[in-house]
């Protein structure tokens, strides 16, 4: 029982349940406590969508693949649906947002790298089928990912410029209370597993 709890726990973790319509940010005024590490899933060129747009800066939206800038592309003035190409990008390469705020700040998908270490991103699994605009998305798997574009987080409503990746996965990274968790968890089935052995020897 505890083995299958700590194994849901994991998957809940590693695998979100993609979400069925373009998520958005259910918190809004409330910085996002989830932070997340972005893999890029196959071989292929990275190809962003623009699905989501508010307030009134204008921003660009940059990726970082594997430490290398891939630049600048994805822009909160195109129509919606518009994508750009980022280039190829090897599955398994670790993926890193910014964007370029028309105020001149810059803000990441690692909050480690924002001042005051504020989170300016909100992500989801995301599994298709809407239509935005120019695109309709075909089922699979896509990041959704919103970002917060004022100074200290603003309204936090996480939907400055809303975008999709196919074929990137956004894992949560566990909190410390979670990680306390997960390895009170993990040490449980050792113990467990050791028990059996254990019973296995004396029999
Ligand atoms: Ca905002
Ligand atoms: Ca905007």
């Amino acid at each position: 029982m505890r083995k299958k709890m700590a194994t849901a726990l994991t998957l809940a973790l590693m695998a979100p349940a993609a979400h069925a319509a373009i998520p958005i940010y259910t918190n809004p005024g409330v910085q996002n406590p989830v932070t997340y590490n972005f893999t890029k899933l196959s071989d292929g060129d990275l190809t962003a969508f623009f699905v989501g747009d508010g307030g009134s800066l204008r921003l660009r939206l940059g990726v970082i693949a594997g430490g290398v800038d891939l630049g600048i592309g994805l822009t909160d003035s195109l129509p919606l649906g518009a994508s750009f190409n980022y280039g190829f990008v090897a599955a398994g390469t670790e993926l890193l947002f910014y964007i370029r705020v028309s105020d001149g700040n810059t803000y990441f998908s690692d909050p480690s790298l924002n001042p005051g270490g504020l989170n300016h991103v909100y992500s989801e699994a995301y599994g298709g089928g809407d239509t935005r605009g120019l695109a309709t998305f075909v089922p699979g798997t896509y990041a959704y990912v919103g970002f917060e574009d004022l100074p200290g987080g603003g309204d936090l409503d996480y939907e400055d410029i809303e975008f999709v990746f196919l074929n990137v996965r956004g894992d949560v990274i566990p909190e410390p209370a979670t990680w306390a968790l997960l390895i009170a968890g993990f040490g449980l089935v050792g113990v467990s597993a050791r028990r059996r052995r254990m019973a296995v020897h004396s029999s």
